[in-house]
């Protein structure tokens, strides 16, 4: 459901999250709580190209949204690329957890030696007028040899961050906020929010010229 739309002048410093899917909001909110950065849901349908590159793909509908809602938003395009199969499901990996799932995927990994993987999430911040701008995370790991957790969402059950011995599922949500490839993008986009606004605010605040 499209969420109530917010016309008070607040609304301006307020950072839209365009998405449906509820644990990635979730996990936003709580990677920008620490910096005080207050996010909200927009649920709003978003076009999504064909492109291999996440960061385009989030851009793209960052730039529609942002005109179309006339707000800033962000919007977060995010996969899960196995090597042992060229990347795959990588821009298709909401698409292939919608048909074969977890097991499916664990399937196609039967007999594979090889089981590293990574997550990346890219984020593209875009209000009406301004250009976007892209942030992204990346965390390393591997694929399970079988489904293990009830916690998030998604490939959470089968992906094993590096250096650890649960997989995101197992952990739950501490563990995946310090992990996690969205925790990271997220974080890179405070530390960019608060460095504007604190610009912005110098400039308001400079003295007059004598
Ligand atoms: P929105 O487009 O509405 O934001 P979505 O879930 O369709 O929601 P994506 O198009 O970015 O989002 O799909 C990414 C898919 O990759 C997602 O549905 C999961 O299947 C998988 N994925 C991404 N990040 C994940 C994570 O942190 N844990 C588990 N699976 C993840």
């Amino acid at each position: 459901m499209l969420e109530e739309v917010d016309t008070s002048p607040s609304d301006k410093r307020t950072l839209w999250f365009v998405t449906q899917n509820d644990h990635k909001y979730q996990e936003a909110r709580r990677s920008l709580d620490p910096f005080g950065i207050k996010i909200r849901k927009l649920a709003s349908p978003k076009t999504e190209i064909q492109s291999t590159d996440l960061g385009d793909i989030a851009k793209f509908a960052a730039k529609e949204a942002a005109r179309k809602h006339n707000r800033t938003v962000v919007v977060e395009d995010s996969g899960l690329f196995i090597r042992a199969l060229n990347g795959f499901p990588g821009p298709y990996s909401s698409y292939i957890h919608a048909t074969i799932g977890v097991e499916g995927l664990l399937h196609l990994m039967n007999q594979k030696r090889r089981r590293e993987a990574y997550f990346q999430a890219s984020l593209a911040v875009s209000s009406p007028k301004a250009t976007s701008q892209e942030f992204s995370g990346r965390v390393n790991g591997t694929i399970s040899h079988k489904s293990a957790g009830k916690q998030g969402f998604g490939f959470d059950p089968i992906f094993v961050p590096k250096d650890t011995r649960k997989t995101f599922a197992e952990g739950g949500s501490q563990f995946k906020d310090r992990y996690s490839h969205r925790a990271i993008a997220f974080r890179k986009l405070a530390l960019w929010y608060i460095k504007t606004k604190v610009q912005t605010r110098n400039q308001f605040c400079r003295p007059a010229e004598p």
